[in-house]
């Protein structure tokens, strides 16, 4: 664990705060800061798992790093060129979780794509209805807590069900996703970062465009 990873796992606010300072100053990757705080982030949920920690440090933990993500956020680069295409993004039913949503929004925007977001605890039928309104190709689901596994497989089920599940491609992320529940959820793609997302966005426009 880093330095970062540690302090944001000891709720140390200023000290993560300053460091993060100190590392954009001297040129650091944002990215990379974002992994070490993630990192911590993981920390501090095993500590709640252990019941070192209450839910009351859970949101301590969120709350700094929504500040690490205001002072990234002007440092993230992104590509040159208009618009690329549009995403549909939301946290799957059940799940209030956005912090890592929001960081693969950020990075998918200053990438050049038009982001719909449609928040936290999204019901499978507000994915639909978002993608046939606004004629988007793609579709993130984020998804940290298990029990939201079933919500996922019922958001790919609606497309399917809306019969436009050809017309869009799927992508999951979030801590606890990776390709069992890709498989089981029919979703066809599982990234598992922000940058992971911009690259599946850019993989999925190309299969598009054949
Ligand atoms: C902060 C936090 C909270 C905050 C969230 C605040 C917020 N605004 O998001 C609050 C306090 C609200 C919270 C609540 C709860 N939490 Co919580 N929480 C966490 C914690 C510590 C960090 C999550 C986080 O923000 N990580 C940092 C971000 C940057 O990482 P990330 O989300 O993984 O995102 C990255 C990638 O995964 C990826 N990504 C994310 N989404 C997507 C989407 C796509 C399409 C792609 C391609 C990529 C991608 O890119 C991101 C950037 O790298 C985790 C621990 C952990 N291991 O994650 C527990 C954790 C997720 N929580 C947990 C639990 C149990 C809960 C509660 C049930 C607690 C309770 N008893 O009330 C509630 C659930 C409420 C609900 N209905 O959702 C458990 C879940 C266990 C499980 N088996 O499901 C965890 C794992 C803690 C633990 N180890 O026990 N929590």
């Amino acid at each position: 664990m880093t330095l970062l990873g540690q302090l944001l796992a000891d709720l140390q606010e200023e000290k993560v705060l300053n460091e993060v300072r100190a590392q954009l100053a001297a040129g650091k990757d944002p990215l990379q800061i974002i992994e070490e705080c993630r990192q911590g982030m993981q920390l501090v949920g095993e500590r709640f798992e252990q019941k070192e920690y209450f839910v009351s440090d859970l949101v301590m933990s969120a709350a700094i790093f929504s500040q690490v993500t205001e002072l990234i956020a002007p440092h993230l680069k992104g590509e040159a060129g208009g618009p690329k295409g549009k995403v549909v993004i939301g946290t799957a039913k059940g799940d209030i979780h956005d912090i890592g949503k929001n960081i693969v929004i950020a990075m998918l925007q200053c990438h050049g794509y038009e982001v719909i977001d449609l928040g936290v605890d999204v019901e499978p039928q507000k994915f639909v209805d978002a993608v046939r309104e606004s004629g988007a190709g793609i579709v993130g689901i984020s998804c940290l807590l298990t029990v939201a596994f079933p919500a996922l497989k019922e958001t790919v089920d609606a497309f399917v069900e809306a019969g436009i599940r050809d017309r869009v491609k799927i992508m999951i992320g979030g801590a606890p996703v990776n390709e069992k529940v890709k498989e089981y959820a029919g979703a066809d793609a599982v990234g598992r970062d922000a940058m992971a997302a911009v690259n599946l966005a850019r993989e999925f426009l190309k299969v598009f465009s054949k």
